[in-house]
Order: structure tokens, then sequence, then C-alpha cells
């Protein structure tokens, strides 16, 4: 086995849906260093940024699924989307890692990281409810570089963004796994209180096994088909005094063709949320400290979605993450397979017929895919 792993011409497979990725990896000052150009890329606005962000994280997500550390230039050969003779994205993957193991960095990466444009947007990007356009028309239309700058700045700001820089201290504050399981906890026991045999399911970044996030994703659902309706409702209304701020969103009950695929965005019912985090034991420390009567809280992002049964595998899936690899699975499934995956379902490409599957492990075995935990889908 280790004769296999230390022989770098074995070619590692091209989708990363096909490879095991574990959240440790042994890549960790390449990828770091791919990523920065990645989410500068994401940045821009240029019409070639979104293929450039891509590059680089295909690029990074092979790095991730080696099972040993690059140490010399030789072992990036025929490594997919660094080594490529007829790819120059590729290449700029290679020249990056290269640099990095020639001088111990990038000059490119060092750039774009000290850079203004990357500092502040990624400050700006790193408050709820603004994305990169927002924060490109706040850097350049507006001249603004600071988290005080736009909190001084009288701006018109979404709900959204108001309560994004109202608790932005908080928000930016990892939420920790001790936390989220507060927190699913909560909701697991209103919602099996409401219905009896509800089910809640901690899907996202804490599903694939990390020990903080920037939110908490919890799948709502029901073991009998229908019964999950009126849930988010109800939970929401029952855990009123628990929530800053909710943002629902109607289920679109119209069903995913495989030509509005593209869209990455599904059609569940869902919620996303601030959930006011009470600390524990914060009613003792109120007594010893008379400022504080209230108990200390701390404002947390959490995003509810409800799912009937029939799709709950999907949901489950296309809710794990990461975003890459819920990228490369779809692509895998429309190239190799000529089907549409989604968070609904899978259809065949070509009649719209629909393929049921009642777990994550009968979905991969219908795709041909070896069945990948969450844990090593953390590409
Ligand atoms: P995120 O919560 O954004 O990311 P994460 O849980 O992987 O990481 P973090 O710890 O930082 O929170 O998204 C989780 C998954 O949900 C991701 O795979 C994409 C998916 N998703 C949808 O399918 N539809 C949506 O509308 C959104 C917002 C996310
Ligand atoms: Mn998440
Ligand atoms: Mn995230
Ligand atoms: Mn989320």
């Amino acid at each position: 086995k280790k004769a296999r792993i230390d022989k770098t011409t074995d070619r590692i497979p091209m989708y990363a849906c096909q490879r095991s990725t574990p959240l440790q990896h042994h890549n960790k000052q390449f990828t770091d260093a791919l990523e920065v150009l990645e989410e500068h890329a994401l940045y821009r606005d240029d019409p070639n940024s979104e293929a450039r962000a891509l590059a680089f994280r295909r690029g990074s997500a092979t790095l991730k699924s080696l099972p040993y550390k690059i140490t010399h230039v030789g072992q990036l050969k025929n490594l997919p989307y660094i080594d490529s003779t007829n790819s120059s994205k590729a290449g700029h993957c290679k020249k990056i890692i290269t640099e990095i193991l020639e001088e111990g960095f990038s000059d490119e990466v060092e750039g774009v990281t000290n850079s203004e444009f990357f500092k502040s947007m990624k400050i700006f990007c790193g408050i709820f409810g603004v994305g990169p356009s927002t924060a490109r028309k706040w850097f350049y239309d507006l001249n603004l570089r600071t988290l005080e700058d736009i909190k001084t700045k009288k701006l018109t700001l979404t709900k959204d963004q108001t309560l994004g820089l109202r608790y932005h201290e908080d928000l930016n504050k990892p939420l920790l796994l001790e936390e989220a399981n507060h927190i699913a906890k909560l909701v697991r026991e209103t919602c099996t209180a409401l219905r009896s045999g509800c089910t809640v399911t901690v899907v996202g970044g804490f599903r694939r096994g990390k020990d903080k996030g920037h939110d908490l994703d919890l799948i709502i659902s029901h073991p009998i088909e229908g019964n999950e309706e009126g849930m988010l409702a109800m939970v929401l209304e029952k855990l009123d005094e628990h929530f800053i701020y909710t943002e629902k969103k109607a289920s679109n009950t119209k069903r995913q063709t495989s030509l509005e695929s593209r869209s990455t965005m599904d059609h569940f019912e869902k919620c996303f949320s601030i959930f006011k985090y009470r600390h524990e034991g914060s009613a003792k420390q109120s007594q010893s400290n008379i400022l504080h009567l209230e108990g200390t809280w701390a404002a947390k992002r959490v995003d509810l979605i409800v799912v009937p049964k029939s799709q709950f595998a999907f949901a489950v899936l296309g809710w794990t993450g990461t975003k890459h690899f819920e990228r490369e699975i779809r692509r895998y499934v429309r190239s190799e397979k000529k089907l549409v995956l989604t968070s609904h379902g899978m259809y065949t490409l070509d009649t719209n017929e629909s393929i049921s599957a009642d777990s994550e492990e009968e979905i991969f075995e219908k795709l041909g895919l070896n069945f990948l935990p969450p844990s090593e889908r953390c590409c």
C-alpha cells in the first residue's frame, strides 16, 4: 500500500467525488496559498474570474487528497489540475506551488494578501448580507476601506446588512461544536414535541467533522412524507424568543427539471436566521455581575431547511458540502453518467426520469461511486 502511495506517477482520479479528502491533510501551506488566489478571483469582476477561481480550487482540492506532503516539483507530475500540458490554468497552480517549494513563499500570493483591495473585500464580504458586488461598490465607487468606514458612512443597507454590522463581532467569531450541539438539541426537542417522529439532522461543516464553523445547518424532516409540512413556522414560533432574526424562504414546489439544474439554489422551504445563543452558566454569572443582569449571549447564524422524506437523502448529500464537493459530484454525474443530481433528486438527462434513493450510500451506489463518508468530502 505504501509503495502505491509513494509512486507519483499513479493517477489521482479527476473528480473530487472519486477520492477521499480528509479534513486534516498534508499540504496546507500550498492549499492556503491557492485558496487566497481563488478568493481574490471571486472578489474580482471580470468575465474570467469564475473560471480562474475554479482552477485554483481544483488544484487545491487535488493537493488536499494526497496522502503525503509535496516536497519537490517532480511530485507534481500528472496531478490533475496542477500538471497538465494543455492548460495554462493548471500551469498557474504549478507555478505557485513551485515558487513556495523554492522560495518558501509566493510573491503573487503575498502581493494579493497585502493588497488594499483584497484586505477590504475580505472585511466587507465578512459582513452577513454583503457579497462581492456590494463590497466592490463600497471599495471602488465610495472609496471605503475599513469596517469603521462602513459603520460611520450613512449607507443604505439591507436588513441583513444592518444586522450583520450590529452583530459583526459575534458573527465573525467561529461557532463552536459544543454551541452547535446545544442549538441542535434545542431545535430537535422543540420539533419532536411539536410533532412526534420529527427528525433534525446536522449537515454542513459540522457533519463533515469540523469543530467550528460560520453557522449551523439543520435539516428538519419526518419519516412520513408530508408530515414535515408546516414545521418551520411552528418551530420558529415556539422558539421565537431565541431568534433575533429569521429570513424565511418559501418552498418552490415546482419540480426542478434538468433544464433548471444549473441553478445551485434549491427549492426547499428554509430559513436563514440569527440565533440568540445564551452562554452556559450565564445566569450564575449575572448574579455576580450587576451590569449583566440578563446574562451573556452571542448572535449565531443558523440555517433551517425543511425536507420531505422522499428527498431527504439528496438534501443531506447536497447540504453536507463542501461547496466544491457538491460542484464536483454534480459535474461527474452530468458528464460521466448523463444524469442530473440536485438536493431534490436525481434525473436522467435526456428523458428527465426521476431515480429515487433512500440513503446517501444508495445515491453513491447508483452513481457508480465508492461511498465517501462526510468526513472524506473536505475538498
Ligand atoms: P455553508 O453553511 O455555507 O458552508 P459549510 O457548512 O460547508 O461551512 P461553514 O462551517 O463555514 O458553515 O453551506 C453548507 C452547504 O449548504 C454547502 O454544501 C452548500 C449548501 N447550500 C445549498 O445547497 N443551498 C443554499 O441555498 C445554501 C446557502 C447552501
Ligand atoms: Mn455551514
Ligand atoms: Mn461558509
Ligand atoms: Mn449555511
